[in-house]
């Protein structure tokens, strides 16, 4: 779950090659009859009050002020003002923050991991198998049989689909084997205090651990492991996602995701619903490009778009698939050439997780080859 800038698709101009024939189809009439039609809609027709709200969201997470990230100002200074931060926003003890502090270590190795440049993002043909092959598959099938009762208790009270939570702990973690191996306060005082571009987030991160750890006084923070960005569990939360929306899955009183799989399911769900997932709604529908339709790249994944407005741009769901009001259009260099997919409200709640649109596909169909693999 950590923040990856995520490439953002160039907004298309929009060709108005299509716009010339038929009669337009006002997207806020909302006629179901005409979803199916590819009826080209003049720009002037799509007002962009015509599109839907965007999906409400929780609000953003805390980062930390100026004082603390500025690397104009000593370093020193700078872990004094955190410390000041950490107290009067999160009620936390001066004198522990600074003795953990003192405790943690600067590594050299996170900063460069976090420096090297960004890969090309693969093209949806190279990423899919990366997740979505048997050893992945079947590994998912094992855990879900293993822990069925939990997951299926979780899924029943939250209308997240147990196979969901199963391949987000397979995508992030392998099924929890590999969860990392840096102490978090190790990961989060590098990234805080030696890592100026990303200094706002992660000491914002780390005071989030303070406060975490005031609610959940059982964890050691000095003891806590993760990954180079400081994300802990099966699920990898981020110490604000943690301290914000774990859940107590098991009712033993405390949130572990360390080590307590209950609590791991029931946060991952949680995780789904603050972010807006509806219970039984479908998440993508392979779509069907109408001849001559142009290509169409909105710049996010809000499900913003009626689907008589997808509709008049040439993209429909194929015959079979499923449809919900709201939606947004992936294009995918796939293995047999381009695909297309509606993706709805469902779809933009795992990119919440994670904001590549490949990678919420990936947990998409994982998800979908486990249930296949265990059955109802
Ligand atoms: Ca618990």
């Amino acid at each position: 779950m950590s923040r990856r800038p995520f490439f953002r698709l160039a907004v298309a101009a929009l060709p108005f090659a299509l716009a010339a024939c038929a009669t337009p189809v006002n997207p806020s009439d909302g006629h179901a009859e005409d979803y199916g039609a590819v009826t080209p809609l003049p720009e002037a027709a799509r007002p962009e009050g015509a599109l839907l709200p965007p999906v409400p969201q929780p609000p953003e997470r805390p980062v930390a002020p100026t004082s603390v990230t500025d690397p104009a100002i000593p370093r020193a200074t700078r872990v004094d003002n955190f410390v000041d931060y950490t107290v009067q926003t999160y009620g936390a003890d001066p004198a522990y923050v600074r003795s953990v502090l003192a405790q943690a270590q600067v590594q050299q190795a996170i900063l460069t991991a976090i420096s090297r440049p960004a890969e090309a993002v693969r093209p949806w043909r190279d990423y899919r198998p990366i997740f979505i092959n048997d050893a992945r598959i079947n590994g998912g099938v094992a855990f879900y049989r293993e822990n069925r009762a939990a997951l299926d208790r979780v899924a029943a009270e939250t209308g997240v689909p147990a196979e969901y939570i199963v391949a987000i702990i397979g995508v992030e973690t392998s099924y929890g084997r590999v969860t990392g191996n840096w102490k978090v306060i190790d990961a989060l005082y590098t990234l805080a205090f030696d890592y100026a571009p990303r200094a706002p987030f992660f000491a914002g991160e780390l005071a989030q651990l303070f406060a975490l750890q005031k609610a959940e006084p059982q964890l050691d923070v000095l003891q806590l492991k993760g990954s180079y960005a400081g994300a802990m569990g099966m699920g990898q939360f981020m110490p604000s996602s943690y301290r914000l929306w774990a859940k107590d899955g098991d009712g033993d009183g405390q949130r572990d995701l360390l080590t307590h799989k209950p609590d791991v399911f029931a946060s991952i769900a949680n995780y789904f619903v603050v972010h807006g997932w509806q219970r039984g709604a479908p998440v993508v529908a392979r779509a069907q490009r109408a001849e001559g339709a142009a290509d169409f790249k909105p710049e996010n994944w809000e499900p913003v778009y009626p689907l008589a407005n997808l509709a008049a741009r040439g993209y429909t769901p194929a015959p079979g698939q499923p449809t919900a009001e709201g939606a947004t259009l992936l294009s995918l260099d796939g293995e047999a050439g381009m695909e297309y997919w509606l993706a709805y409200r469902n779809f933009y709640v795992i990119t919440r997780y994670n904001r590549s649109p490949m990678y919420s596909l990936s947990v998409h169909q994982l998800a979908q080859a486990i249930r296949a693999g265990v059955g109802p």
